[in-house]
Parts: structure tokens; sequence; C-alpha cells
């Protein structure tokens, strides 16, 4: 069982609302939208380009409920980003947090011990105005606090309307919020990255998951939650512990070239329609140990479960239960060409874990695409 610490530091001069968007560098921003549309069913609503003043980059904005999305790919050579993609591949370089004060959140982030990258500023237009400020976080993803409480339009000044017409996504989202963002980092940065969460967001240590309980053949990581007080945001940290061969960690930093953000969770009501339309438009997901299902202890394990076991075991969906209730989770394989980023799918129904239980089984199953790829 991971144990659970509330570490109760210092109330912060700030609120933090939630997470406000997860933003990707990518090679392709036209077909990244796409696939985000078709395939995740996320609606396009705003974009910038060389169109809208935008010389050097495309960037497309895709809601789902309250989960935002932004895709940006470089339009011409030797650009940063165009550098970053090269090194990197299609990844996420900016996890956006909503807050009550960004002056406020920013100045704390740096007494915390944050590198400030852009100092808190205004974006204005006819919509009104975005105040924004960024600072540095593991590797190369930054973190950029928002409030946008007076701002009426989509996203940001500078964006319009998306003018491309994409198939329609489905009427309800498959999910509607983001759940968490985790990040892997070297062996041995675990505890550091941590500590830095805790103190940028005034947070509490949510869960730590040490490598003796969750270690498979190839897989052994240790993993720690930290959340803000409210538990709007929650971001794991996860490093490699010594495994017989290089485990899932160790293949992300390998072939992201440093650290990053391994998958972000998407919350869900209904995860059994949302593995059904992502998988009919060709999502792979990983599907479940084969015994998963048959072992004897999973039902005794569990209280009363929101959906039939059978329909559960159809999708390769698992389950998990801790003393508030449970949760449903699935993972996607890499949705790039490296084995680097993936996507959860989690519905919770009470529970505010990660699914520890069912660490060895999302462990083997990585394996096997480990295996598959034949990397390591
Ligand atoms: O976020 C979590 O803790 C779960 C489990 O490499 C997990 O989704 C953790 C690390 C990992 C894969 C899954
Ligand atoms: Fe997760």
């Amino acid at each position: 069982m991971g144990s659970t610490a509330s570490a109760a530091g210092p109330r912060t001069p700030f609120v933090i609302e939630g997470f406000d968007s997860v933003g990707f560098a990518v090679g392709n921003a036209f077909q990244s939208a796409h696939f985000l549309v078709t395939a995740f069913g996320m609606t396009p609503v705003a974009y910038r380009g060389p169109e809208t003043g935008s010389r050097d980059a495309c960037s497309y904005v895709l809601r789902a409920g309250a989960a935002r999305f932004v895709v940006t790919g470089p339009t011409r050579s030797r650009t940063a980003l165009g550098e970053h993609v090269a090194e990197h591949g299609d990844s996420v370089v900016d996890v956006g947090i909503r807050v009550s004060n960004v002056e406020a959140a920013f100045r704390h982030a740096v007494a915390a011990g944050a590198s400030g990258l852009d100092e808190p500023h205004e974006l204005r237009d006819a919509d009104g105005a975005v105040r924004l400020a960024s600072f540095a976080a593991y590797g190369p993803v930054r973190h950029t606090f928002v409030d946008r409480s007076a701002y009426r339009a989509a996203y940001l000044p500078g964006y319009q309307p998306c003018p491309h017409t994409f198939p329609q996504p489905p009427p309800v989202p498959y999910f509607t919020a983001i759940d968490h963002c985790v990040a892997a980092v070297e062996a041995g940065r675990m505890d550091e990255w941590a500590d830095f969460y805790q103190r940028v967001l005034g947070g509490e240590l949510l869960a730590e998951f040490i490598d003796g309980e969750i270690s498979t053949r190839y897989s052994a990581l240790r993993s720690k939650v930290v959340a803000d007080r409210l538990r709007r945001v929650r971001f794991p940290v996860v490093e490699p512990a010594p495994s017989e061969r290089a485990s899932q960690v160790e293949e992300f930093l390998r072939f992201h070239s440093g650290p990053g953000v391994q998958h972000v969770a998407l919350a869900t009501g209904d995860i059994l329609r949302a593995v059904d339309g992502m998988r009919a438009a060709g999502v792979q997901f990983l599907p479940a140990p084969a015994a998963y299902y048959e072992d004897p202890d999973l039902l005794a394990r569990m209280g009363p479960i929101s959906s039939p076991i059978s329909e559960l075991r159809e999708r390769g969906v698992l389950v998990d239960q801790d003393e508030n209730g449970h949760l449903l989770q699935i993972l996607t394989k890499p949705v790039q060409d490296r084995p680097t980023g993936f996507f959860e799918l989690i519905e919770r129904h009470g529970s505010e874990g990660f699914g520890v239980g069912n660490f060895a089984a999302l462990f083997h199953a990585i394996e096997r695409e480990q295996d598959r790829r034949g990397n390591l």
C-alpha cells in the first residue's frame, strides 16, 4: 500500500484552481490536432499560425470538457521549437496551472527555488486580458501560472477560431478534465522534484510508492505523488530503480533524451464508452494481463464496482480500491513513434489514489510492449 502523509506547510497567498492546459511541442500541429479530434474526441477551439501573425509556429487549441491541450509545431527550420522536437520528439513542454493571483503564485514559486522563465505579464485584446508567468521544471518542461478570469475568448490574445474543418467530435467528450501529469526524472532525483512541487505548490505529499512494492522484472521504479492542498492538481514523480533490464522509466529517459512528462491522465465519467470510441478511432490501449480478471481476490478485494467486471475485461480496464472508493483505469500505448509519452483514462468513484493495486499488472503490460519493441 502507498503510505499517505500530509505535510501542512505555510498557507499560500493564492489559490490553485486546477490544470489550465497541457502544451505539446510536435512535428506537425495540423496532424496532431486532427488526431486529437478524430481519435481523442476533442473539439478544436482556437488557432494561430502565419495567417494570424505567428510566423514561426502553428498552434491548435483543443478542448474536452475542462481539459485543454495546445499542440504547437514549427513552420520553418532552425527554430527553438524545431530543435526541441528533433531532440525530444513530440512531447509536453508546458503544464499550465490556473491560479487566482499570478503575481503571488510566481513570487511564491521563485522564493521556493523555481527559476523564473517569464515574469508576470498581461496579454490583452478586445476580449479582455490574461495574466501569465512561467517557471522551469524538470528537463525542458515548464509550468505557466494562468489567470484568465478577465478573458472571454477561447484561449489567448493572438489566437482566432480554428479555421480548419475537422470531423465532428462526439457530442459528449470521452474525458472532461486533466487528472494528473507524471514527471519522469533521472534515477536519484525523485525526492528533489517531489520536494520542489511541495514547496512551489504549497502542497502535500499524497502518496509514496517505493521500488519494492512495484518492481517487476524490468519495471522497477519509485514514485511520489504531490498535490496542492485542495488536490486540484496532482503531480506524480517517477524515477527508475535498479532492475534486471532498463525499466520503463529508463526507456522514457533514453528516448526522450532526459526528463519529461511521461503520461497525462484524463478523467472520464464513462471509461467504457471512452475506450470503445477511442479504440474504434485507432487509439491503442495496453491489454490487461490474461490472469487479471481470473484472480479470485480481485472481486473479494473490491466493494461494489460501477461497471460489470465482464465489461472491464472486454476492454482491459483495470480496477483498484482504497478506503475512499474505487477507480477504473487504462493506459494507452505511446502515442508517437518514440516509446515516450502516453495517456491514461481514469474514472474515479471516490478513490483519490493512483491504482497501486494495479501497478504490477500495468507494468507487466508495459514490459510486454517493451519486449515487442526490443529496444533494451
Ligand atoms: O500515475 C500513476 O501513478 C499510475 C501508475 O510508469 C503508473 O498511472 C505509474 C508509473 C508508470 C505507469 C503507470
Ligand atoms: Fe497515472
